[in-house]
């Protein structure tokens, strides 16, 4: 048997997330990228939000793709910078997010509305299991940076938690804490 793919070193700079060499950079600003994700948007600077840089393999579910996230320090009103969030679009693909550094909150969510809420930060390997949605929270002061590590074939489908939001939003309390609040645009698909 020929394996179709040689072996690759990606060096990750665990602080700071960046990948050398770096092959595939995203960048998410508010404005462009998010719109209608915050409650309180309207009026709100625009700005980058969170960068992803992914090493890119064959979308097949004989890969395992991986990424790097950084989420800037922030709020939109009262809610702490977030990704947009999504189910994969093979819905029963499942994923694992590794905390590298800064401090957050992993958001999961099904689509009848149960919710979980998980540590991201240094250390924290998060399973995020088939048909959970995911969404990942900056609460700190510093940038939160984590790897993912998923299917090939998972995809995206943004679409549901962009109607739908999700169950729960995190918002600065305040005392200045992050807190988990129900969601008031939240529809229940
Ligand atoms: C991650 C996410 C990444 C950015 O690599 O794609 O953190 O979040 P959004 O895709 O929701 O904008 C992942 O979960 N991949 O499946
Ligand atoms: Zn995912």
């Amino acid at each position: 048997m020929t394996p179709n793919q040689d072996p690759f070193t990606t060096w990750v700079d665990l602080r700071t997330g960046t990948l050398d060499p770096e092959r595939d950079l995203q960048d998410k600003h508010l404005a462009a990228d998010m719109p209608g994700y915050y409650l309180e948007q309207d009026g709100a600077e625009d700005r980058l939000v969170y960068r992803v840089s992914a090493v890119p393999v064959p979308a097949t579910n004989d890969e395992l793709a991986s990424s790097t996230t950084i989420i800037e320090p922030g709020t939109v009103g009262r809610e702490y910078h977030m990704t947009k969030g999504h189910f994969h679009a093979n819905w029963e693909r499942s994923e694992i997010y590794l905390g590298l550094s800064g401090e957050g909150l992993l958001l999961m969510a099904t689509d009848d509305g149960q919710h979980r809420t998980a540590p991201l930060r240094e250390g924290a390997a998060n399973y995020i299991p088939g048909g959970w949605a995911h969404r990942s929270v900056n609460t700190g002061d510093e940038p939160l940076v984590f790897l993912a590590v998923y299917i090939g074939d998972a995809g995206y489908d943004y679409a549901t938690i962009a109607e739908e939001g999700f169950p729960v939003i995190v918002v600065r309390g305040d005392d200045g804490r992050p807190e988990v609040v129900d969601n008031p645009r939240y529809r229940r698909g």
